[in-house]
């Protein structure tokens, strides 16, 4: 793991033990001082990485308060913490309940049951896996009651949905589904029980919290439910808040899969969960689903209608596997969009909860617009499960990002990163360790299968080894080929974007007239470059295509890391010698330079390639040479006649890009791995500070560099190895 991720998965995990109750793990320092449901599961997923036994208290510790009827209470009061949150026991009177544990403080109401999937990651996650049977077994009958609760007495037409009652029970506040519902609740002041919010005393700014009137609506809600001694079938019958949700639907489904899989695990029978699975799957497909908006809707069962408000619960089917092929394409489609903040876009973080084009889209009210860790953990997984990896993995980008430069906050600016609600929030820290830790898992699969391909080949691998060869003069070739690697930028790269066309690539005449002639290199004369600017043109264009050329004939998928024989042993031969795209690089362009990953200069002190070292090194190839993955600069052809000015553009364009972040605030950047591992490149750390003044084009950004050149901190940002496809 990099240092910068370890000392960040350090900082989460402080923030859990610095939030923990004894038995549980509260949400935030001081503005949610009690257990929260669904919190506690997330925590538990965070946990299971590095602390099993606290990972199993969190949960047992939350199902010990589960009333009789199976509901597994939104809050688990800490007695030794009263007074600082509205609503606490005085208020909910949960005992008017024979359902309520009599020894524990709990509110009346629920949230979505992610509580099995954490189970199922915490046996996952453990060491000694089978030491956390004996936990599987006591939990398990808990799981399944709280699930035949929901099915029982939320789903009474035996739908496969069931509903919820409050917008708390959603965990998604005062999103804006809520409030055409919201809205039918005339509340009558006179009536509606006295009440003090407290979740203003916390520095929170109000403007991101709900309105008061959001918390009449709740109180009126409460003070129902307590009317009605928390009996389900009286609150059913006088609710006027009663809605199928597919965020809250689908994590039940989800935690059904996991139910399955415990199941199994216990060698109990799966049948129950297997047949919720199926139906709760099928119902969501079928009745949420809005064909028209692409999207799925919650329904509304007070109005008998559905809600037609586009925010990101409508894309957790993806989540549960409920969406079929055709929705996800649908949903993707729309996901994608700048309504949800494009792959590619550049000024946004995904997936903000709301859609950014309504009018009342907030960036920075809490469950109106902002980023939520939680729920882009929901959605990366999901668009995972349905192959959509590239936006995944951009999704857990963002996720793994928003924490380390903006702080462990509740929610975040969809925008700008910033950070809001309160800090050292547990399941932005918990959700933070598990990305870290799956990333990792990632790519030590993918260091294996890279591994196990080096041992394939033992030599170089020749690429231009053809028997056609071109029709032209030696002399003539470099032009040619020139010409033809300048064709497919204008066909196949999309250079605003970084992108290249891979599959209409390969079967184009454009990329069979390169291999032919590449052929021709053999026969080439490197003497027939003349000039600094030719020469600096037809290397980075020969790294850049011989790169491509790599990806093609290596069918790599998804990542260059798939096939780490590109840099250094697939090669072509011009003239008598083999240059590999390293040796280009480290080699040529960098003045025989050590890689970062290597001990030795490139070429050994003999090597006859020396020759055409080209001096002095200029830093700018570092924006210019493309390594096949998205955190490289965007690929583009260079010209000899305007090299000169191509370069400055693309290092004017990578350093005001999001690979360089300066936070005066903070008094820290942030930048591309590329500055680290060429920092020797732009002359040592002061060369770093004095290249990015004079790119940089923000001038408070520039006069901090130039007045903290001294003592800002500096950080790498994760280097993104996705194709750049
Ligand atoms: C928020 O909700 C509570 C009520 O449950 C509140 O606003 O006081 C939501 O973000 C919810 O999803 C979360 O579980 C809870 C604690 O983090 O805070």
């Amino acid at each position: 793991m990099s240092r910068i991720f370890a000392d960040y998965v350090e900082k989460a995990k402080g923030i859990l033990d610095s939030n923990w109750m004894g038995t549980s793990t509260k949400p935030a320092p001081s503005l949610y001082p009690h257990q929260w449901n669904w919190d506690s599961g997330f925590i538990a997923i965070g946990r299971s990485h590095f602390d099993t036994p606290r990972a199993i208290l969190e949960i047992d510790t939350l199902f010990a308060a589960q009333w009789r009827n199976g509901m597994v209470p939104q809050i688990v009061f800490n007695p030794d913490a009263l007074g600082h949150y509205f609503p606490e026991p005085d208020f909910w009177q949960a005992e008017l309940s024979a359902n309520a544990p009599p020894d524990k403080l709990t509110s009346g109401i629920t949230m979505p049951p992610v509580h099995a999937i954490a189970v199922e990651k915490i046996y996952k996650n453990a060491r000694r896996p089978r030491s956390v049977l004996p936990f599987l077994e006591r939990i398990y009958p808990k799981l399944l009651a709280l699930h035949s609760y929901l099915y029982e007495e939320r789903d009474t037409d035996n739908e496969g949905l069931v509903y919820i009652r409050h917008p708390w029970e959603s965990g998604i506040d005062n999103s804006p589904t809520w409030d055409e519902p919201l809205r039918r609740i005339d509340v009558d002041e006179s009536t509606l029980p006295p009440y003090e919010r407290k979740d203003l005393n916390h520095g929170v700014d109000p403007s991101m919290r709900p309105t008061n009137e959001d918390y009449d609506r709740y109180v009126y809600l409460v003070a129902l439910f307590r009317s009605c001694g928390y009996d389900e079938t009286e609150i059913r019958e006088a609710c006027p808040f009663l809605i199928q949700d597919p965020l809250f639907n689908s994590v039940l489904c989800r935690a059904n899969e996991s139910l399955v899989n415990i199941a199994h695990l216990i060698g109990a029978s799966a049948d129950l969960p297997s047949s919720w699975v199926k139906k709760t799957a099928s119902a969501i497909r079928e009745k949420l689903w809005d064909p028209e908006r692409t999207i799925f809707n919650c329904y509304d069962l007070v109005s008998k209608k559905p809600i037609h408000v586009a925010t990101a619960a409508g894309f957790i089917p993806l989540f549960s596997g409920a969406a079929s092929r055709e929705q996800a394409a649908l949903i993707y489609k729309r996901l994608d969009s700048s309504s949800f903040c494009a792959l590619q876009q550049g000024n946004c973080f995904t997936v903000p909860n709301y859609d950014t084009h309504q009018e009342d889209f907030d960036p920075s009210n809490y469950w109106r617009g902002p980023v939520w860790i939680n729920i882009n953990w929901m959605l990366a997984h999901g668009l995972r499960r349905y192959g959509y990896t590239l936006k995944a993995d951009s999704l857990q980008k963002d996720l793994l990002q928003l924490p380390l430069r903006f702080g462990f906050y509740e929610y975040f600016n969809s925008f700008n990163g910033k950070g809001y609600g309160s800090d050292g929030f547990s399941w932005t820290a918990a959700l933070f360790i598990d990305l870290v830790n799956e990333f990792y898992d990632r790519e030590k699969a993918s260091r294996r299968i890279a591994a196990k391909a080096r041992s394939l080949f033992s030599s170089d691998l020749i690429l231009n080894n053809g028997e056609e060869m071109p029709d032209l003069e030696p002399d003539e070739l470099g032009s040619a080929l020139m010409r033809c690697i300048k064709t497919f930028r204008d066909t196949f790269y999309d250079t605003s974007r970084g992108r290249v066309d891979y599959p209409a690539l390969i079967k184009s005449t454009q990329y069979r007239e390169y291999r032919l002639l590449t052929n021709g290199l053999r026969k080439f004369d490197l003497r027939c470059l003349i000039g600094r600017r030719q020469k600096l043109a037809f290397w980075v264009n020969l790294y850049n295509s011989i790169i491509v050329d790599g990806i093609v004939s290596q069918g790599v998928q998804k990542s260059v890391q798939e096939a780490p024989e590109i840099f250094g042993r697939l090669k072509y031969a011009i003239g008598k010698h083999h240059f590999s795209a390293d040796d280009i690089e480290h080699g040529i362009l960098r003045g025989n330079a050590r890689p970062w990953f290597h001990a030795l200069k490139q070429f050994s002190s003999r090597d006859p390639r020396k020759a055409w070292i080209l001096k002095p090194l200029d830093p700018r190839i570092h924006f210019a040479l493309v390594c096949g993955s998205r955190s490289c600069a965007p690929i583009d052809y260079y010209d000899s006649d305007t090299i000169y000015k191509q370069l400055e553009a693309a290092a004017k364009s990578f350093v005001n890009s999001s690979e360089v972040i300066v936070l005066p605030e903070e008094g820290k950047i942030l930048l591309s791995e590329i500055f680290r591992w060429y920092e020797v490149d732009f002359g040592g750390w002061t060369g770093v500070l004095d290249f990015l003044y004079d790119y940089l084009a923000n001038e408070r950004a520039r006069l901090f560099i130039r007045a903290e050149a001294n003592t800002l901190q500096c950080e790498y940002i994760y280097y993104d190895w996705n194709l750049n496809r």
